[in-house]
C-alpha cells in the first residue's frame, strides 16, 4: 500500500514543496504526491503552442529527489465550467461554427496533441494519469456538456479517444478514470456504472476508477446523526465498488478528505467525527484487496485545503474547517490515526 497527497507549486504559505512545514509532512509520510493545478490543461497550456512545463517539472524533479513517486492530473477535465478548459479552447472558432465534421475534428486534434505532448514530456517518469476527469453530470447521469462535446455530439468519442491516445503514447502506465464518489447521488453513481461497462464494451483501456473521496458531514439528522452519516455513504457505496471490481477494474483513492462543514461541536468532537468517517470509508475500500494499492489525500494539512473557499460552504460557527490529517499547526489529528489504522488492518498486498 501507497499513501500520498496533492500538493503544489505555490508559495511559501500554501500546500507546496517550497513551504518547508508542508514539505516536511510530505517527506514523511508519503510514497506518493500529485500537483493539485500544475498538470491542468489550462496551465499547461496558455496558448495552442505551448506547453508550460516548468512548475510541473519542478515538482516531478523534488518528489524524483525524495524518492516519492508522482501521478499524474489530469489529461482531459470533461466539465462546462469556464475554468476547466485554456480561453483559446473555449473560444475557438471551429469548434463552435456550424460545419460539424470539422468541429468533430477540431475536438479530436485538441484531445489528440494535448495527449501527445504531455506524454512526450514525461513519459515513464509519470506511471499513473487521471486521463478523463469528472466526465459524468451528477444530475443526470450522462455524459457532461462542454464545448468539446458539443463538437462531437455529446457521446463518449473524446472520453475513448483520450484513453486510445493515452494507452498508446504512455504504454506503461496506469489509465485512470477519476470521478467524486463520495457516497452521495444515486444517478452519478449510476452514471459512472454505465460509463465504465460502455468502455470495457468499446475495449477502451482503463485500468482504474479513482474514488476521489471528497466525503462529508453535509446533512445531519436523527438521534446518531454522525454515525447515520457514515453508514448512509458506507452502505451506498459497498455495491457500488463490488460492481466495478467485479467489472475488472482496479481502484485508487484518489483525492480523499472528510469535511465537517455541519458537524457541530468542539475541535476534538469535529475531529472524532471525520476520524470515525475516515476510518470506516478507508477500511470499505481496502477491502477490495490488490484491486486497490493507493490512497491520496487532497492534501496534508487543513490550512491549505481547497475547502477552506467559503464557496464550498461555510461552517455557522465561522471556524475554519478541519478536512485533512494535520490540523493548521501542522500537528497530526485523529484522522492519521485512523489512516494508520486502516492500513495496518488491511491485508498485504501483493
Ligand atoms: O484543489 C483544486 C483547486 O486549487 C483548484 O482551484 C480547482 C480548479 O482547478 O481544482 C481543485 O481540485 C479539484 C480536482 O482537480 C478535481 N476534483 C475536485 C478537486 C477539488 O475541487
Amino acid at each position: 500500500m501507497r499513501f500520498g497527497t496533492t500538493f503544489n507549486a505555490g508559495g511559501a504559505n500554501s500546500g507546496s514543496y517550497l513551504n518547508p512545514s508542508y514539505a516536511a509532512l510530505i517527506e514523511a509520510d508519503c510514497d506518493i504526491v500529485v500537483p493539485e493545478n500544475e498538470l491542468k490543461m489550462p496551465s499547461l497550456r496558455p496558448t495552442e503552442a505551448t506547453f508550460n512545463f516548468g512548475p510541473a517539472d519542478a515538482m516531478l524533479a523534488y518528489a524524483e529527489s525524495k524518492g516519492i513517486a508522482m501521478r499524474g492530473h489530469n489529461l482531459l477535465w470533461y466539465r462546462p465550467d469556464s475554468y476547466i478548459l485554456p480561453s483559446w479552447v473555449i473560444n475557438d472558432k471551429v469548434l463552435a461554427g456550424s460545419d460539424a465534421a470539422a468541429a468533430r475534428a477540431r475536438a479530436q486534434q485538441i484531445v489528440v496533441d494535448h495527449i501527445t505532448g504531455v506524454a512526450a514530456q514525461y513519459g515513464d517518469r509519470i506511471k499513473s494519469w487521471d486521463v478523463v476527469n469528472e466526465a459524468v453530470d451528477p444530475g443526470t447521469g450522462a455524459v457532461r456538456n462542454n464545448v468539446l462535446a458539443q463538437a462531437v455530439g455529446g457521446d463518449t468519442t473524446l472520453l475513448d479517444l483520450a484513453f486510445r491516445t493515452a494507452r498508446a503514447k504512455l504504454p506503461n502506465a496506469e489509465l485512470v478514470y477519476n470521478d467524486y464518489m463520495d457516497g452521495g447521488t444515486p444517478t452519478h453513481r449510476t452514471g459512472v456504472l454505465d460509463l465504465l461497462k460502455g468502455f470495457k464494451d468499446r475495449g477502451v483501456p482503463v485500468d482504474t476508477l479513482g474514488v476521489q473521496s471528497h466525503i462529508g458531514f453535509y446533512g445531519l439528522t436523527g438521534s446518531d446523526p454522525i454515525n447515520s452519516a457514515i453508514n448512509y455513504n458506507i452502505s451506498n457505496m459497498k455495491p457500488f465498488l463490488d460492481a466495478v471490481v467485479a467489472m475488472g477494474y482496479k481502484i485508487k483513492v484518489t483525492e480523499m478528505d472528510v469535511n465537517d462543514v455541519n458537524v457541530p461541536g468542539t475541535n476534538a468532537d469535529r475531529d472524532a467525527a471525520t476520524a470515525a468517517f475516515a476510518k470506516a470509508w478507508l477500511d470499505l475500500i481496502l477491502s477490495y484487496g490488490n484491486s486497490v494499492k493507493d490512497v491520496l489525500f487532497w492534501g496534508m494539512c487543513d490550512k491549505y485545503s481547497w475547502l477552506q473557499d467559503s464557496a464550498f460552504g461555510s461552517r455557522s460557527d465561522g471556524q475554519p474547517k478541519r478536512p485533512d490529517p494535520y490540523d493548521a499547526n501542522f500537528q497530526p489529528k485523529p484522522m492519521r490515526q485512523s489512516i494508520i489504522d486502516a492500513f495496518t488492518a488491511t491485508t498485504k498486498r501483493s
